[in-house]
């Protein structure tokens, strides 16, 4: 399968993110996408291309458009205030101060757009997601050309991204992007699984009511684990969207069986949804060594599921997420599309 890749990726290099009660170096680092392309060339997985510009529509199909401005000018407005580092919430409308009033102040306005505080809007940001939403729609773009399936190497992820917020690394909605994308030009149901460790909150609030995008999302409890606040097993969708969106919440130290037995009951729903493309969010934090994850996969099951996903038998797109364990993040990644790719139908 071909991987779309972009070099401006590099432009998302923060220095900084709050991590257990401190600063930390980001884990979502340019390294972990170099090293996936790394290993997509030493595994000939298939040609690397760069993406095409779609412009801003495709993202103001499924973002607000004065959060997309926000995105656009919050670095610059952080340092007109004469404030230095990265750009960071620190005051959100929080459950008893919910006016719908946005701040002008920048301060205010990114805890207004903020959904968490580890992530900061460095300089480059907003280039690097643009370039990351390119990506998955030129992926998108191959799939609904008639390719088989088709690799976006997506940095920034996409996934914690709402309508109108960013937090947990993500900004734009890349999955969701493409998802929209593809309704626009022809295909009538899309389904999202999303196999990153965490709940994938914001795909599932973009696509919430609607029964044309079905997400599907296997993760570490939010009982126990970020993003916190979304991904409970009893959140099914509302209005035409009830039961549109399933969510598969599991615990600490989950190993691949109990992971597995749960993707299995997911793909029978994705069977009988009859959806005409698939999107996989694909993290790769489920792995065992990932330092922010707990759940226990190891190497060779990732080419396990990989061969799993493509018993669909749909034209498939895979997005890239998370994985943090940035020197197995390589071999896990094209592990899961070479298993793709090696299945016997
Ligand atoms: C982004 B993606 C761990 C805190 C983690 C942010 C995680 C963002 C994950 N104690 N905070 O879904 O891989
Ligand atoms: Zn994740």
């Amino acid at each position: 399968m071909r991987t779309v890749y972009s070099e401006k990726h590099k432009l998302r290099d923060a220095k900084i993110e709050i991590h257990e009660g401190g600063l930390v170096a980001p884990f979502e680092c340019p390294r972990r996408a170099e090293i996936i392309l790394d290993r997509v060339r030493s595994q000939q997985l298939g040609e690397v291309i760069a993406p095409n510009d779609f412009g801003m529509a495709p993202v103001l199909a499924v973002h607000d458009a004065g959060y997309v401005e926000f995105l656009r000018t919050c670095a610059a407005e952080w340092a007109a205030a004469g404030y230095g580092g990265e750009a960071i919430a620190n005051c959100w409308p929080t459950r008893t101060m919910n006016s719908p009033h946005i701040p002008r102040f920048i301060e205010g306005k990114i805890g207004y757009y903020a959904l968490a505080a580890e992530t900061t809007v460095s300089q480059g940001t907003w280039e690097a997601a643009l370039a990351a939403k390119d990506v998955a729609l030129t992926a998108t773009d191959l799939v609904l050309g008639g390719d088989r399936a088709a690799f976006g190497l997506c940095r920034p992820p996409g996934h914690h991204a709402a309508h109108d917020q960013f937090g947990g690394y993500c900004f734009l909605n890349n999955a969701a992007i493409a998802a929209q994308h593809a309704r626009d030009n022809g295909a009538n149901r899309v389904a999202i699984l999303d196999v990153d460790f965490h709940h994938g909150n914001g795909t599932q609030q973009i696509f919430y009511d609607r029964d044309d995008v079905f997400f599907l999302s296997l993760h570490g409890d939010p009982m126990d684990a970020f993003p916190h606040f979304l991904g409970h097993a009893d959140e099914r969708g509302i209005g035409a969207g009830l039961g549109f969106t399933a969510n598969y919440p599991l615990p600490p130290n989950t190993p691949y069986s109990v992971w597995k037995s749960r993707l299995d009951d997911a793909l029978t729903q994705i069977t009988e949804f009859n959806a005409d493309v698939l999107i996989v969010s694909l993290g790769l934090d489920t792995y065992e060594n990932d330092p922010i994850s707990f759940f226990k996969l190891k190497s060779d099951d990732f080419t396990d599921y990989g061969s799993s996903l493509a018993q669909l038998n749909l034209p498939t797109v895979f997005l890239l997420e998370g994985g943090y364990a940035v020197e197995e993040v390589g071999v896990n990644t094209v592990n899961v599309l070479q298993g793709f790719e090696g299945a016997t139908i």
